[in-house]
This record gives C-alpha cells, structure tokens and sequence, in this order.
C-alpha cells in the first residue's frame, strides 16, 4: 500500500537592496515572467508573488521592491511593502549581488536584519559575473557582519546553484495543503499585469530619471466575442516636457513601448490584444492616494 503523501507549503520572501536580481530570480525560479525586470533600480514597486512546485511541496516566493533609502512618498511606501513582506513569510532570503558587493543599500539591510535579531538565508546573485576569489571573499565578509542559516551561491541568469536552493528550501516548509491551484504562478490581477508590462517597457526604453516619473495604470479592459481584448492605458508623467519624452518625435517612442507591450500581453494571455496608451501629465500622481490602492502600497506608509 502506498504511504499517504504529505504536501508541505510555505511563503519564502527575497529582500535585498534595489536591483540585485530578486525578481529576475523569482521568474527564474517560477520559469515564467511574473514580476517585471530592468537594468535600473527600483523597477519592483510592490509585493508580487512567484508560485512553484517541488515535488510535495508548493513554495510561494515573495518577490519584494528593493530596499533603499527612501525620499518620496512612493519610496516610503515600497520599502514598508518591502520589509512588510518579510514579516509575512516563513522564511526570508537576502540577496546580494555579488558585483557590487556591500554598497551601502546592502550595509542598511545588515543592519536592519541585526536590530530585529532575524537570522535569515543569505544568497548571493549574479554570481556569473566574478571571479570565485572575489565571491569568497565577500561571502567571508558578509558572514562576520551578519547571522545567516545557510549561503547559496546563485546565478539568476544561468540558474546556477538554483536547484540546490529549491531542495533546501523545501526542507524548511510545514507540512500542510497547498495554498494554490497547482497550476497557479502568481496572483496578479490581469489589469495591474498588463500595466506593469507596459512599465516594464518604459523603463526598458526610456532612460535617466524619467522612469521614476512616471507611472501606468489600466484604465479600460473590455473582452470582445472573438476572444480579443481592448485595454485603454494611461501613462501618468509629472511634467509636460516627459510627456513630449514618452511620445517621442512624431510618436515613435510610444509606438515602440505600445508593439513591445502587446506583444508580451498577448503571449501571456494567448489572445489578441488591442492596446491604447494615453500619456497624462499629473504633476503630483506620487501624492494621489488611488495611484497606491491597486498596488496594495500603504499611501501612509
Ligand atoms: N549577469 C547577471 N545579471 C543578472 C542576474 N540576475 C539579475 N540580473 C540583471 O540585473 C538587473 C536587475 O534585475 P532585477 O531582477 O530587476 O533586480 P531586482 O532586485 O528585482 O530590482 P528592483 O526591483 O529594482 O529591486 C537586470 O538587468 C537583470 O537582467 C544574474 O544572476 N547575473
Ligand atoms: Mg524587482
């Protein structure tokens, strides 16, 4: 007679300073995109969840924006989402991007973790861009300046070291029932992950400060009978020379960020979609409290 299978389950959060790699890694990890990823800081604004079975058990990875000094009220409240999915998850995952080793984002989150007497799992990312020399040397620094359960040497981009991660991760989780449908990976609503699509391609495509200006939201979503979407955007910008930026001359830029975000849309969804983005010129959308609740973001945070 075969035993009764026990399913274990559990909620594993990645912090870590802006940039280092937590989402890419949870896209990684979940082998789907479902949180967006940039080459600047702080293209992660809110908790966005990255579901994965192994074997018995179902992993829930909380990706987390990047921890940093805030300055904006935006700021205040993604770092709060940050720190706040780290107090929801049974486990907690540091990450450090092993070229940039401990800048001074990182130092603040040792320091953090240290007054909340937090052991937590230390991982360090992008470990395909040093020499091993340099990797164990900043693992022997991190080591003495913080108390870490285990270390795991990763690659988001390759997948180097990854399983390992997972194998040991599921050692950690209680048992009980799964929390998801097995073929769930996320639970982002359709219309905030089309509008972080969009996001995603406007800090892809535009540069300096003017992605921290701006923000997406979808304002219309209508399903056709043929089984294709209509979804009205809005870009909100703070000043009118960004919005001239994200037009771009005789609106090509927008153009651009309009195909590459369809494109992605309708892969995902696995139908037709018709977008229409319109760029508005809000000065203060950093201070209108609706611009906070679709994210879950604490306006008052
Ligand atoms: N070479 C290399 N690049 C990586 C690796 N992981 C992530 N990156 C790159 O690092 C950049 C930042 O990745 P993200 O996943 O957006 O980083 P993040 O920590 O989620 O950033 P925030 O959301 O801003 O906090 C992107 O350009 C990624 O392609 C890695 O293992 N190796
Ligand atoms: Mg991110």
């Amino acid at each position: 007679m075969n035993a009764p299978s026990v399913t274990s389950c559990g909620f594993f959060a990645f912090i870590g300073a802006p940039n280092v790699g937590k989402s890419t890694l949870v896209n990684r990890i979940v082998g789907a995109k479902v949180s967006i990823v940039s080459s600047k800081v702080q293209t992660t604004r809110t908790r966005v969840l990255g579901i994965t079975i192994r074997d018995q058990s179902q992993i829930i990875f909380i990706d987390t924006p990047g921890i940093f000094p805030p300055k904006r009220r935006l700021d205040r409240a993604m770092v709060a989402s940050a720190w706040g999915g780290a107090s929801d998850a049974d486990g907690v995952i540091f990450l450090v991007d092993a070229k940039r080793g401990i800048d001074s984002d990182t130092r603040i989150i040792l320091n953090s973790l240290k007054k909340q007497n937090r052991t937590v799992i230390l991982g360090i990312n992008k470990i395909d861009l040093v020499k091993k020399s340099t990797l164990l040397n900043l693992a022997a620094t991190l080591t003495e300046n913080g108390t870490f359960s285990d270390i795991f040497m990763l690659s988001a981009e390759t997948g180097d070291g990854v399983d390992d991660l997972l194998d040991n991760l599921t050692e950690l989780l209680p048992n009980g029932p799964w929390m998801y449908p097995e073929d769930q990976i996320s639970d982002m609503p359709s219309r905030l992950l089309a509008a972080e699509i969009t996001r995603e391609k406007i800090y892809q495509q535009l540069h300096q400060e003017l992605p921290y200006a701006v923000t997406v939201e979808t304002e219309k979503w209508e399903q056709a009978d043929n089984g294709s979407a209509k979804v009205n955007q809005i870009i909100f910008v703070q000043k009118s020379g960004q919005k001239a930026i994200v037009l771009g001359k005789g609106g090509a830029k927008i153009k651009k960020i309009g195909e590459l975000a369809r494109k992605e849309l309708e892969n995902l969804l696995g139908h037709r979609v018709h977008l229409f983005l319109f760029v508005k010129v809000r000065e203060k959308w950093g201070d209108d409290p609706e611009r906070y609740s679709e994210w879950g973001l604490d306006f008052n945070a």
